[in-house]
C-alpha cells in the first residue's frame, strides 16, 4: 500500500522482456505490417507465449495473475515500438477478457477464459454504433427475449471494434437495448456472443492512417439467437460494465500514449546525435536540445500520472478520475512527442522508412479512440463537480 516510485523486480522483469521482444521480434517488421495493413498471427502467438494474453486474469482461469502495472508497462514497452501491436494486446486485455473476468459467472469464466489467455484466441468489445461513439447509451442495436426459446434475439450493429474480425477472434461483448426505462432510456444489457453464431457477420475494415496491423471489424447482427446464459451481468446493468470497462481502458491507452512518447523521445536522441548540421549533432543546437528537454519533461510527467492512477486501482482505491486524466495526458504527450520529434527529423521524420513517421500517424488514434479527448474533460470536469 506504500507509494514507491522504485520498479519491483517483477515489474523490471517484465520491461525488460518485454523491450527486448519489441525491439528484436516487432521493430523489424512493424513497418512493412503498416504497409501491407496485415495483422499477424505469429506475433500475436508469440505476444502469448510471452504472458501477455490474460496477463492480470487469475491462474485459476488460465491468466497469469499479474498486478495491473504489470500489464500496463508490457502495454507500454510494446507501444515504444508499435502501436499496432500494442492495441492488439490492450484491446484484448482490458476491454476483451477484461469483462469476462470482471462480469461473468464461473462458468462464463471457465468456459472463456483460458483460450483468451493463451494468443490463440481473441475477444472483442462491442460498444460503438454507427450512431453511437461518444453519446455511447444511444444503442440502436437490440436484443429481444424469446420465451419459449429461451434465447435472446440480436439485431443490430457495431463498427471500430478492434480484434472483432479476425481468424483468431473467438467472441465478443456486446451491448444491446433489452428495454426502455421508466424515464425513456434505453435498459442496455451485455451479450456474449461466440464467433460463428448464425446471422453474426464480421467484415475487416480496411483503410486505417493508424494502427494498420491491428484488426479492426465491422460487425452485422442479423436475427442472431444467444442462449439465455449468455448474458453478462444482470439484465439493465449493460452500460455501466461499458463505461466500468472503459474506466480500465483508458489506463491501457495512456500506457500506449506513454510508450509512443518514450519510443519517439528515445528514436528522436539518437538521430539527434548522429544527424550533423553546422560542424556539430544537431541536438547540441539549442533548438533541438529544448525540443528534446520539453518531450523528456512531458513524458515524465505522463508516467508520473498514469502509474498513479494504475497505483489507485491497484489498491482498490477511486481510480476513475486520474484514469481520465492519464488517457487524456499521454495521448496529448504522445502526440507532442511524435510531432516535436518529426520535425526534429526534418525531412526524413516524413519518409516511411524512419518510425517517426509511423508514430506520428499512430498518435492520433488516442486522442480519439475509447472515449475523445473532449470526452476526457467531460469527464473529469463531472469528477470536479461541474
Ligand atoms: N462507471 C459506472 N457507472 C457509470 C459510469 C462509470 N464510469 N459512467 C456512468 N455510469 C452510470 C451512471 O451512474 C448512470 O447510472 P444511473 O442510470 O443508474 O443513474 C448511468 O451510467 C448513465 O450515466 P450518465 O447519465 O452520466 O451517462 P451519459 O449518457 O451522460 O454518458 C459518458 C456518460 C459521456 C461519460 C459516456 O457516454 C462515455 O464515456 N462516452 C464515451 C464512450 C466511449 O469511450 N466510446 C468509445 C469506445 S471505443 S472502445
Amino acid at each position: 500500500m506504500s507509494y514507491s516510485f522504485a520498479e519491483s523486480e517483477e515489474l523490471q522483469l517484465m520491461r525488460a522482456t518485454v523491450r527486448k521482444f519489441a525491439e528484436s521480434e516487432i521493430a523489424p517488421v512493424a513497418g512493412r505490417l503498416d504497409e501491407e495493413e496485415k495483422f499477424s498471427v505469429e506475433l500475436t502467438e508469440k505476444m502469448g507465449e510471452l504472458g501477455l494474453f490474460g496477463t492480470i486474469v487469475d491462474p485459476a482461469y488460465g491468466g497469469q495473475g499479474m498486478d495491473y502495472l504489470s500489464y500496463i508497462v508490457a502495454v507500454e514497452e510494446l507501444a515504444r515500438i508499435d502501436g499496432s501491436q500494442a492495441s492488439t494486446i490492450a484491446a484484448h486485455n482490458s476491454l476483451g477478457a477484461g469483462p469476462l473476468y470482471y462480469y461473468g459467472t464461473e462458468e462464463q469464466k471457465k468456459k472463456y477464459l483460458p483460450s483468451l489467455c493463451t494468443g490463440k484466441g481473441l475477444w472483442a468489445f462491442g460498444l460503438t454504433e454507427p450512431e453511437a461513439g461518444s453519446d455511447a447509451q444511444a444503442s440502436k442495436t437490440t436484443a429481444v427475449f424469446d420465451k419459449a426459446r429461451n434465447e435472446w434475439v440480436i439485431n443490430g450493429a457495431k463498427i471500430w471494434i478492434t480484434n472483432s474480425a479476425n481468424p483468431l477472434t473467438k467472441g465478443i461483448t456486446v451491448q444491446a437495448v433489452t428495454d426502455r426505462k421508466a424515464d425513456g432510456r434505453s435498459e442496455l444489457s451485455c451479450f456474449i456472443v461466440e464467433t460463428g453464431t448464425k446471422g453474426l457477420t464480421a467484415k475487416q475494415m480496411h483503410g486505417k492512417m493508424m494502427w494498420r496491423a491491428s484488426n479492426t471489424g465491422e460487425l452485422y447482427f442479423d436475427d442472431v439467437r444467444v442462449p439465455a446464459a449468455n448474458m453478462l451481468g444482470k439484465k439493465g446493468e449493460g452500460f455501466k460494465i461499458m463505461m466500468e470497462t472503459l474506466d480500465n481502458g483508458r489506463l491501457s491507452i495512456g500506457a500506449m500514449g506513454l510508450g509512443l512518447a518514450r519510443g519517439a523521445l528515445d528514436l528522436t536522441l539518437k538521430y539527434a546525435g548522429e544527424r550533423q548540421t553546422f560542424g556539430k549533432p544537431i541536438s547540441k543546437h539549442q533548438a533541438v536540445a529544448f525540443k528534446l528537454a520539453e518531450m523528456a519533461t512531458r513524458t515524465e510527467a505522463a508516467e508520473g500520472l498514469l502509474y498513479k492512477a494504475c497505483w489507485q486501482k491497484q489498491n482498490h482505491l477511486s481510480f476513475q478520475k486520474l484514469a481520465a486524466m492519464a488517457k487524456l495526458y499521454c495521448s496529448e504527450v504522445a502526440e507532442y512527442c511524435a510531432r516535436e520529434g518529426q520535425q526534429t527529423f526534418g525531412g526524413y521524420g516524413l519518409m516511411k522508412e524512419y518510425p517517426i513517421e509511423r508514430h506520428y500517424r499512430d498518435a492520433a488514434l488516442l486522442r480519439i479512440g475509447e472515449g475523445t479527448s473532449e470526452i476526457q474533460r467531460l469527464v473529469i470536469s463531472r469528477y470536479l463537480g461541474c
